[in-house]
This record gives structure tokens, sequence and C-alpha cells, in this order.
């Protein structure tokens, strides 16, 4: 691909920049530095106008919203907490993929009459979900290390990613009922996407074919 407008690419370290390296590099858009060593939050490409911002895997829709970021990527999860604002999610990338779910000890739900208390960071979705069901629960914000709260008391269930279900495990947990699949979206602020349409389209292409390509 050819660049002629300057174009910042939002991601997050760890499993979304490994899996998004041949995405990218289908497109013809490598990055010169590696994050996991280097401690630049800017990383340049071998594209001049072409930039990756390293950012937390959270603050990746709120960089494409408000156009920090032309475009990014980003799980379901996030997104459905972040809401959507501002931003296209014109592509499943079909990358990080795994499942929400709740879980807890074997027999949480049963041992525990009246209103449950559910710890997660996935608030929104968790309401969503619960509200579907028509039940009424307690929902315990929290930012990190869901599995602990059943084991210490601080809530019944748990709403959290689970991939090969060994975090549970190790915790004592089981997974036990399935919300959504996830998987890693393409994302593109919506100015971007009008502004600097000929190029997001043929990012957005290339992408779709490699993607389709790992399908096949
Ligand atoms: O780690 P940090 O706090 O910086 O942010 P983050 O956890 O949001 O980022 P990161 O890089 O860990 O995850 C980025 C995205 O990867 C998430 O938003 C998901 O869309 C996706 N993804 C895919 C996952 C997982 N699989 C996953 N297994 N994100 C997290 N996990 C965690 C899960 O929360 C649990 O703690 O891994 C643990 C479960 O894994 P198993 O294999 O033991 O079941
Ligand atoms: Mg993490």
């Amino acid at each position: 691909m050819k660049f002629d407008v300057p174009v910042t690419i939002a991601l997050s370290k760890g499993r979304i920049f490994k899996q998004s390296l041949p995405l990218l590099a289908y497109a013809g858009i490598e990055p010169l530095d590696d994050p996991e060593t280097s401690r630049k939050l800017i990383l340049d490409t071998n594209h001049e106008q072409v930039k990756l911002v390293i950012i937390r895997a959270t603050d990746v829709p709120t960089y494409v919203q408000y156009g920090a970021a032309d475009l990014g990527v980003a799980g379901k999860d996030v997104l459905l907490e972040h809401g959507g604002e501002g931003l296209y999610e014109p592509l499943d990338l079909k990358i990080a993929r795994c499942r929400m779910m709740t879980a807890g000890f074997k027999d949480a739900v049963a041992d525990s009459p009246g209103r449950l208390r559910v710890a997660t960071k996935y608030v929104k979705s968790a309401q969503r979900y619960y509200a579907s069901l028509g039940q009424q629960v307690e929902i315990i914000k929290l930012y990190g290390s869901m599995e602990l709260a059943p084991i210490v008391g601080l809530a019944d269930l748990i709403v959290d990613l689970v991939e090969s279900g060994n975090t549970l495990k190790a915790n004592g947990l089981v997974p036990l009922e399935h919300i959504a699949d996830i998987s890693s979206r393409l994302i593109i602020n919506k100015a971007a996407w009008k502004m600097k349409h000929a190029t997001m389209m043929s990012l957005k292409e290339a992408m779709a074919e490699v993607v389709e390509q790992n399908q096949g």
C-alpha cells in the first residue's frame, strides 16, 4: 500500500499487538520497534506517514473516538463497555478470541439464595446479560483479578473472559454460563473514515483479505 496521508494506529501491547502484526504486514506496515522491549509509546514504521501508538487495551476505543488515532484494534469486550460512540467497527479480525462467561464455585448459584453478587470489570455487559434473564443481581466493579472475589467472599460469581479455562481452574472455579463470543475488531474514527477515505478503505480491504485467507 501507498500512504499519502498521515495514519495513526492504536494498539495495545501483548496478544493484540502480536496477533495484529501479520494483518498489518499484509497491508505493508511493519513497526521498526518492538513494544515489549522498547519504552517508546509511539512506534515508527517502514512508512514515514504511518505511526503506531501503544496504549492500554481499554484506552484504544477512546483514542480512536477522539481522533487521536485514525484506527485501532480493540476487543469486543472492551467495545461493549465503551459503547462505540464516534467510531465505526467495520471488520471482525477474528484474533485474540475467547469467551465472556460467568464463573464461580461449582454450586455458587444453588448455595446462595437471594440476590447474587457478581464481581466484574465488564459492568455494562454483566448488567445487560442479567437484565436479559430478568434476574436482579448486585454488580461489583473491579479492575482486575476477578477470580479472587468468590474465594474471599466478595462475590458469588464473576463475569470474565475465558480462553483455556486454566486461570479459573487454578483458583478452584468453573465456567458456568456463556455470555458472548469475543474477538478483536478493526475500529475507525468516523471523521477519518470520511477525510482519509481512500486510505482507510484500502487498509480495511487488505485486512479483510488476510482475515479471509486465515479462515480458509
Ligand atoms: O492486561 P491489561 O490490564 O493491560 O489489559 P487487558 O487485560 O485488557 O489487555 P490484554 O492484552 O490482556 O487483553 C486484550 C484483549 O485480548 C482483551 O480485551 C480481549 O478482547 C482479548 N483476550 C483474549 C483476552 C483473553 N483472550 C484472555 N484470556 N483478554 C484477557 N484474557 C485473560 C482473562 O481475563 C483471564 O484473566 O486471561 C485469563 C483467562 O485465560 P485462560 O486461558 O486461563 O482461560
Ligand atoms: Mg491482561
